[in-house]
């Protein structure tokens, strides 16, 4: 019977020549491929000997490394259900997923094992580990006395392989359920796609806690059997003086607009560069402009999601890449514009998109009545994105009907941040809306209402908001005002709101 596990497919594509180097570190580590298979293959041993049942989520809250994405690999090599959360995530959010999920295991950063274990003993998770990204940690003890050979567990297409949490518009973070042929699928599309070949170098530059980074440069590199420069941060200058040994790069628009900032960001730095990608969040077309005038590179700019890993890409070759667009559905992915009526737009009309694929996940994890909400009765998943296809095809986002902000390539769900804020004492109501900003693309800002007789300051309330929650989720602004725009209804307007603050920070 043919194993569809992921991680055996990511296996076999390793280069015969296995001392060959696999991963080269901003710290001078280098990690061969071999070491990848014996590192994944100890800790895929490690997690079988636990005695974890069917199914079991392993979830993970550490610093970027490459054990960490060897905990990944080893996952998938066991057969069991990978679960990456944000390092800027604190513990209520933690918590939530946690008590979510019901994970078998957490392997968390050694600094904050004292209020993790605690949660997740709580929760009834039975084994927690620490993993730091200096190699240390018991993850790693554990893992040294088991065995470097291990068979890689048979899996079908349609088991799970990891759960992405993705907030939600209303309530609570729901969780993608990605299966193996999900990312398989879509891993040897992009190989085509985006040419991949022999030889192709990756400046791994992303987190590892999202698609972008865990999935599309991961299992691309792997794919490909293509040696990874692992950098344990984003810093532009470090990633300028690695240009020069790499072929491939992907990032979100931020990282692209840092780059521009550096000087030696040249034809020359990227004399050996063939690709560089761009995606996660819009990219400006001054970006996109600057860029091929200072570097000779026109980016590929893609579309995607944590629901359906990539959806749409510029091509590779044959057509132009277009700034502003996201370019065409990958082969597989049917995509279609739809307007209020349920009815499919012609070209050049705005609606939501909607999407199918062997790529689309398998449903929100147990949230049965919102994955039905989610697919039309044709099974076509609504993405909450509203976009149009031009006179020529391509793709193009216009912005969201899902109140969602993106910045610096990380969600922030306005919904979460107002409930925060509405619980806070002397707060009658509050809204945060996204607003341009040069470095991240979009920022939130909060518009606050007192109740009558208090007294607020945005800046306490920042403040508190801060000791809460991930980082990137807290307002650059807050602003306490007497009363918000609203519509007949009653309805806040938001887009009033966007349009009065949109100055801000030009
Ligand atoms: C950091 N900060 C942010 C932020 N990142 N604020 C808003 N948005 C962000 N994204 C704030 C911190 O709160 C802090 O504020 C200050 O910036 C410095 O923090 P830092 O940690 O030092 O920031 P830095 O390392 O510079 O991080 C910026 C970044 C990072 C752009 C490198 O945000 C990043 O790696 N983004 C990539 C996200 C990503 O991989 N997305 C892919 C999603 S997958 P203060 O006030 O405390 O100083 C997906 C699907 C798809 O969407 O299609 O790919
Ligand atoms: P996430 O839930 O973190 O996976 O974020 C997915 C969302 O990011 C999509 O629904 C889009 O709104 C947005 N997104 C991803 N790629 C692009 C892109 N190239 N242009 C505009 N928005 C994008």
């Amino acid at each position: 019977m043919k194993n569809h596990n992921l991680f055996a497919a990511l296996r076999a594509a390793f280069p015969s020549s296995l001392d060959d180097v696999a991963v080269e570190t901003d710290n001078g580590l280098s990690y061969s491929w071999r070491d990848l298979e014996r590192g994944t293959a100890m800790l895929a041993n490690l997690l079988a000997s636990l005695g974890l049942p069917a199914g079991a989520r392993v979830a993970v809250q550490v610093e970027k490394s490459v054990e960490a994405m060897m905990l990944y690999l080893a996952t998938l090599r066991a057969g069991y259900v990978f679960l990456p959360l944000n390092t800027a995530y604190q513990s209520a959010e933690i918590e939530y997923f946690i008590g979510n999920a019901e994970p078998s295991v957490m392997v968390c950063s050694s600094k904050n094992f004292g209020w993790v274990s605690k949660i997740a003993f709580k929760a009834g998770t039975r084994n927690v580990f620490t993993l730091d990204d200096d190699r240390t940690g018991s993850l790693l003890e554990r893992a040294a006395h088991c065995s470097d050979r291990h068979e890689p567990v048979q899996r079908q297409a349609d088991d799970l392989a990891a759960i992405l949490y993705t907030s939600g518009t209303t309530g609570r973070s729901k969780g993608a359920m990605l299966t193996h042929g999900n990312m398989l699928s879509n891993a040897l599309v992009l190989k085509d796609y985006w040419g991949w070949k022999k030889g192709d170098v990756l400046i791994h530059a992303l987190p590892i806690f999202h698609v972008h980074g865990l999935f599309v440069a991961i299992h691309g590199a792997l794919i490909n059997g293509s040696k990874m420069i692992w950098l344990a941060k984003f810093d532009p200058k470090l990633v300028v003086r690695k240009l020069p040994e790499a072929t491939v790069f992907m990032g979100v628009p931020t990282l692209y607009v840092r780059l521009l900032a550096e000087a030696g960001l040249t034809r020359e730095a990227c004399r050996n560069m063939r690709l560089f990608v761009a995606g996660s969040a819009p990219l400006l077309i001054e970006t996109f402009n600057e860029w091929k005038e200072r570097t000779g590179h026109t980016i590929l700019e893609r579309y995607g999601m944590s629901e359906t890993v990539m959806l749409t890409s510029n091509p590779y070759q044959g057509a132009e890449r277009r700034g502003g667009t996201v370019g065409f559905a990958l082969p597989g992915v049917s995509l279609r514009v739809q307007g209020d009526d349920g009815q499919p737009l012609p070209a050049g009309e705005i609606g939501g998109i909607q999407v199918k694929g062997p790529n689309v996940f398998k449903g929100y994890w147990r949230m049965p009545e919102k994955t039905k909400e989610e697919f039309t009765a044709d099974g076509y998943f609504k993405t909450g994105d509203v976009g149009k296809i031009d006179e020529r095809g391509y793709i193009v986002i216009v912005g969201r009907s899902k109140d969602l902000i993106i910045s610096g390539g990380y969600n922030v769900y306005p919904a979460e941040i107002e409930g925060y804020i509405n619980d806070m004492p002397g707060v009658a109501e509050s809204a945060l809306v996204g607003v341009p900003h040069p470095d991240f693309g979009e920022v939130g800002v909060a518009v606050v209402i007192a109740k009558p007789g208090a007294s607020l300051e945005g800046g306490r309330i920042v403040g508190e908001l801060k000791s809460r929650l991930a980082n990137f989720k807290i307002p650059k602004q807050c602003f306490v005002v007497s009363e918000l725009p609203r519509n007949t209804m009653g309805k806040v307007q938001k887009n009033l709101l966007r349009e009065q603050y949109k100055g801000l920070f030009a």
